[in-house]
């Protein structure tokens, strides 16, 4: 089965217990429920990470060049700021999702840019927490 390595950066812990009007009532551990589901249906193994330290973030990227066939990442404010993570995602090999769950361009003009969309092979933002599930459906399509 084939190893995909789903990344939550900064302040991501934290759906469900704040600002629910903004990014929803789910909480991490529900995505990462619901995505190990889908991942299952599809034929995907899921391994779900998060972390609020940038350079963390970075060794688990360096890693899954051993470990993982794809990259589904929701970098959080490192979006608009790491090129640390863009740095690490350019040494791996396989298709790498990026997955906002806001609609990052509706939102502050500081959002707009993200570092990690040079890298990816598809960005899906906006979609609330589904976009988790439709970066899998993409990427089993990827790794056919
Ligand atoms: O829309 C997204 O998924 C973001 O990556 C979320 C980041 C934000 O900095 C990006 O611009 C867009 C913020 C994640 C913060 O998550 C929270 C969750 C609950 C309560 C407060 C923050």
């Amino acid at each position: 089965m084939k190893h995909v390595l789903l990344l939550n950066g900064p302040n991501l812990n934290m759906l469900g217990r704040r600002q629910p009007e903004i990014y929803g009532a789910e909480t991490l551990d529900d995505i990462i429920a619901a995505s190990t589901a889908h991942a299952q249906t599809l034929g995907l193994q899921l391994e779900a990470r998060q972390s609020n330290i940038e350079g963390e973030l970075v060794t688990w990227i360096q890693q899954a060049r051993e470990t993982a066939a794809a990259i589904i990442i929701n970098p959080g404010a490192y979006s608009h700021t790491s090129v640390a993570i863009l740095d690490a995602l350019n040494m791996f090999e396989g298709p790498v999702m990026e997955v906002h769950i806001t609609n990052i361009h509706k939102r502050e003009a500081f959002r707009h840019h993200s570092f990690v969309s040079a890298r990816a092979d598809g960005v899906i933002a906006g979609c609330g927490t589904q976009g988790y599930e439709l970066a899998l459906s993409r990427l089993a399509r990827l790794l056919g």
